[in-house]
């Protein structure tokens, strides 16, 4: 598994990345959008429209890319491993100058990545890593999945004693795609800390994928409380699949975010609406918004500079008697 503590130290492939920008830069004559006439052309690839976080991205990739000037081709793989490769394939047959993509799982990756070396085209990921040889993409614009986990378990502490919860806690956790980088590093990160301070009164119950979908998040979680009514957190990968289950957890006749105390990931709009209305107890956000940063780092790599191996995004925690006034400010 890639660690992505590596991207801040190996210096590896960074030094090779230049050495692939400077080989894209020889076919346009010039360099790029900094001061260069050529504009840059970015094929983008995304995972699919499958959560408001999702939405969020597109919308910020899109929009950035318009401002920077850049020619971006862009395709949504529904999903789909498959679709994300061919997608990738034709950017390499169309000769783009730079590919950014955000791989929907972490693994099977390599092959294709090694077509874009042999055509001498710089990638870029963009919010989830990948399990491949690291000498094969530049950099990664986006979250650490894995303290987003420890801040979910940090803020479930805090909920615990607000709502004055004593004894055993039985969880249930809705994961995000299964084999996706924020799947596996939120459930990590959230284990670790169980497993360092509440190896005696913390217990997963139930956990499996709801496909970061909000249908995905309300059947699995209809399932959970027929196998185990005495569920009493969830803690959801997502916001979507929160909203989902909290779906399921109204038909079942219980009352969330009392009943059932919920933490989710991501911070879009409709999980904070979840939240002021008392349905979600504390939220750990995601930024979606990369754009910006992104454009900014496919402009560096097309003029052959170095650029980090991995540029992390900024982020907060919210308790429910936040929401209120944080909602108006959300940009997402
Ligand atoms: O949390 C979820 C989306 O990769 C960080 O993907 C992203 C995740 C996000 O579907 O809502």
């Amino acid at each position: 598994m890639l660690n992505r503590r590596n991207f801040l130290t190996a210096a590896i492939g960074v030094a090779a990345a230049g050495t692939l920008a400077a080989c894209a830069k020889e076919d346009g004559g010039t360099s790029g959008s900094s001061g260069g006439s050529k504009t840059i052309t970015l094929g983008f690839s995304q995972v699919g429209s499958e959560s408001g976080w999702r939405s969020a991205n597109t919308d910020s990739v899109k929009s950035a890319a318009k401002e920077a000037g850049y020619n971006l081709k862009f395709s949504d793989a529904q999903q789909k491993q498959e679709n994300q490769i061919s997608a990738i394939r034709s950017y390499i047959a169309q000769k783009v100058d730079v590919i950014a993509f955000s791989p929907v799982v972490v693994t099977g990756w390599d092959a294709i990545l090694n077509e874009a070396k042999a055509a001498k085209i710089p990638v870029v990921l963009t919010d989830r890593s990948v399990e491949s040889d690291e000498s094969l993409f530049v950099t990664l614009v986006g979250s650490d999945f894995t303290d987003e986990g420890r801040r979910a378990a940090k803020m479930l502490e805090k909920v615990l004693e607000k709502a004055g919860h004593k004894g055993p806690v039985k969880i249930a956790q809705l994961e995000g795609t299964t084999g996706a980088a924020p799947a596996i590093e939120r459930a990590k990160g959230f284990k670790e800390v169980m497993d360092a301070d509440h190896a005696d009164d913390w217990k997963i119950v139930v956990s499996q994928t709801g496909d970061f979908t909000r249908a995905g998040g309300k059947q699995v979680m209809a399932a959970f409380l027929q196998s185990n009514p005495d569920i009493d957190v969830l803690f959801a990968h997502n916001d979507d699949m929160g909203i989902g289950a909290i779906q399921a957890i109204e038909a079942a006749g219980k009352k969330p975010g009392k009943d059932i105390l919920i933490v989710t990931v991501d911070g879009v709009k409709d999980g904070f609406i979840a939240m002021s209305e008392g349905k979600i107890n504390a939220i750990v956000e995601c930024n979606p918004l990369l754009g910006p940063q992104l454009m900014e780092v496919v402009k560096k790599v097309h003029a052959g500079e170095t650029v980090e191996r991995w540029i992390k995004t900024e982020e907060s925690d919210f308790m429910q008697d936040q929401a209120k006034d944080a909602l108006p400010t959300r940009k997402y």
